[in-house]
Formats: structure tokens, C-alpha cells, sequence
């Protein structure tokens, strides 16, 4: 039985790190990665070169001077955004990469895009600079059921600006259901971050036995034949896949209300959890490609030099069940298993 694996150092495709005492509270649980993919959806959003330049570095302010995480910035795509700006800014390395919201499809989304003819020109200049697209790939229209709108985003919206934007590099951000899995493993040109909540909960999680908010996030756990297909994609060592957490912090008050918000605080026992999902599914072997070496794959960039070590133990790692930020409290997500797989960094 393997009870130690040293692998690469991970990255975090997807990352919601916020600004101001949240940033600061969270900032530190994103250590273990070496690189994050950081989602532009403060309010207001980050949506110029010049707005991801500062907030990288109010970022690198927050972070602990032993931890060496380097945040890649992305910029949020509005109908109004300017080409010229997206390019500089991808050239000069302040971006790494460019986020797709459609109007209203999740927290702090409402600068998103309405009408994706608006933006035609700005993906056209993407696909010639090589700037990846990050897609939140839902639709918002009211009459589409929220379990449904992945797989109607599929073919409204992803696959029709493919088709008219060919060339242009997509990631699908946390793919939650087969449709996804099945259209990224059909085609090139795309790839799909798979979040850790999303491989452990179904929508039962969620509903059965009361409403659990800190389960609740977007796009919402579908049923458990869907969390299977996140599972076989994760491990199944295709390069199309690889993890993006999606942790996405929010206090406490803000989650356990009538109208809670969405997003499972996830950074600070991913790795943990992950090792016991793939070592469950026989695929331990494969739990370095999903979290170190597909996701440069797909950025073209090198892996991480250095190495993690994760050893399983007979007693369980211990994680906070809430950190404090500011007055405020944040639940880590808890994975509904004990888990006996502890990170060791350095290796
Ligand atoms: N999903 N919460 C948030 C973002 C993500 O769609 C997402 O990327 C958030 O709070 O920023 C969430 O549930
Ligand atoms: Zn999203
Ligand atoms: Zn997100």
C-alpha cells in the first residue's frame, strides 16, 4: 500500500483570494500551490491592465514572507472591454488570462456579458495573441432550470464562439456535469478545471436533511451520476482536465442567511482531500498529472522545480473548521470524511 507520494508542486487554475481583511485572513491558505489562477470578480471588478497590476500587488502584500504562491492575474471581460489593453497587458505579463461571465451567473458577475456579438472582436484578438479565455459556463437566462444551464451553455454560447473563434484557447472553469466532460474530451483548442467540492458532494449534500449552506455554491453540485464523471475525468489522466479549486471564501453571516451566497472555502484542505479521492479510485499514480503538470500543460508553462510530499498517516490531518477574518468567520468545507493523507512542504 502507498503511504507516501512526492509529487511536483500543484497550481490552482481557479482561485477567488478577495481584497482587504478577507484576502488577508485567506491569503496564506493558498501556500501550498505555487501559481493561482486569480478570479477578477471583486466588487468593482478588475477589468483593466492597470487594476490587475495593483491588485497583484496588494496580493503579494498580504501573502506571508515564507509563502512563495505567485498569483497569475486574470481580467474580467465586459461588453466595453478594450483589445488594446487586454493585449498590453497579456504582453507585458501582467495577465495570464481573460474571464468570461455571463451577466448575473454568480456572486459579483453583473458587469458580465449580455451579448456575446459585443465581445466578438476582443476574442478574435485573443485568439491571435494566444490569451486563454476562462469561461464560467452558464447560461442566466430565467426559464433554463440551474441544474440544466451548463449543458445549455454548452451549445448556446461555448460551442458557437468556438465555431466563429477558431484558434481561441478555452478553459471551462469547474465543470460540474458529464456534458461538459464529454464535450472538453471531444475537442482541441480546450480545456476544464475540476474543483475538489465538486468531485466529493452531490446535490444530495446539499438538500437531504436540512439545507446545508456551506455545500452551496455555482454552479450548483448536480446528481451523483454527474460527481462520477468529474471523478473518471480527474483521474483519467487526460491533460484536458486539472484542478481549479474554486475556493471562494464568504463570512460565515453571509452563507447562513435566508438568501445565502455561493462559494466552498476549500484552500486549506484540498491536497488532503484529493489524495484520499484519488487513492479511492486506484488512481493516486495519476494525482500529479491533475495537480501539477496538466494545467502548465495547457498555459505552456514549465511545472513547478519543486516538490510537495504527501504521507498518509494512521491519525487524521486536523484543519481548522473556521478561520477568523476581520470580526468575521469563514466555514472551511468540510469533506463529510476523516483524512489521513498530510501534507509535508517542503518534500
Ligand atoms: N462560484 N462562488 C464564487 C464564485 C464561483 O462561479 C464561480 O467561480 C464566488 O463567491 O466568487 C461560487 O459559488
Ligand atoms: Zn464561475
Ligand atoms: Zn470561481
Amino acid at each position: 500500500m502507498t503511504n507516501s507520494l512526492t509529487l511536483r508542486r500543484p497550481d490552482d487554475w481557479h482561485l477567488h483570494l478577495r481584497d482587504g481583511e478577507m484576502l488577508a485572513a485567506v491569503a496564506a491558505y493558498s501556500g501550498h500551490f505555487g501559481r493561482a489562477i486569480i478570479m477578477p470578480n471583486l466588487v468593482p471588478p478588475v477589468v483593466t491592465g492597470a487594476q490587475a497590476a495593483a491588485y497583484r500587488d496588494r496580493i503579494l502584500a498580504a501573502l506571508p514572507p515564507e509563502v512563495t504562491l505567485r498569483p497569475l492575474m486574470t481580467i474580467y471581460l465586459t461588453e466595453t472591454t478594450d483589445p488594446a489593453d487586454l493585449i498590453a497587458a497579456h504582453r507585458d505579463g501582467i495577465i495570464s488570462a481573460v474571464k468570461l461571465y455571463p451577466a448575473g451567473a454568480t456572486t459579483n458577475s453583473a458587469s458580465g456579458v449580455r451579448d456575446f456579438d459585443k465581445v466578438r472582436p476582443v476574442l478574435e484578438a485573443m485568439a491571435e495573441a494566444g490569451i486563454p479565455l476562462c469561461t464560467h459556463g452558464e447560461v442566466t437566462d430565467p426559464a433554463v432550470d440551474i441544474f440544466d444551464r451548463e449543458a445549455v451553455f454548452i451549445d448556446k454560447v461555448l460551442d458557437p464562439i468556438r465555431r466563429a473563434t477558431p484558434g481561441l484557447r478555452v478553459v471551462m472553469e469547474h465543470i460540474t456535469t458529464s456534458d461538459g466532460v464529454d464535450y472538453v474530451s471531444a475537442n482541441q483548442n480546450i480545456g476544464a478545471t475540476i474543483t475538489t467540492h465538486h468531485l466529493v458532494i452531490n446535490r444530495n449534500h446539499i438538500l437531504v436533511g436540512g439545507i446545508k449552506p456551506h455545500y452551496y455554491c455555482l454552479p450548483v453540485a448536480k446528481r451523483e451520476s454527474h460527481r462520477l464523471a468529474l471523478r473518471r475525468a480527474a483521474t483519467s489522466g487526460d491533460q484536458r482536465f486539472f484542478l481549479g479549486t474554486d475556493s471562494a471564501p464568504h463570512p460565515d453571516r453571509a452563507k447562513e442567511s435566508a438568501c445565502g451566497c455561493a462559494g466552498c472555502f476549500t484552500a486549506p484542505n484540498t491536497m488532503s482531500i484529493l489524495a484520499q479521492v484519488f487513492e479511492e479510485d486506484g488512481a493516486l499514480d495519476r494525482l500529479e498529472g491533475f495537480t501539477s503538470l496538466n494545467g502548465p500543460a495547457f498555459y505552456g508553462l514549465p511545472a513547478n522545480e519543486d516538490m510537495i510530499r504527501l504521507v498518509k498517516r494512521d491519525t487524521p490531518a486536523t484543519y481548522p473548521t473556521h478561520i477568523p477574518a476581520g470580526d468575521e468567520t469563514v466555514t472551511v468545507f468540510d469533506p463529510g470524511f476523516p483524512l489521513y493523507w498530510h501534507v509535508e512542504d517542503p518534500a
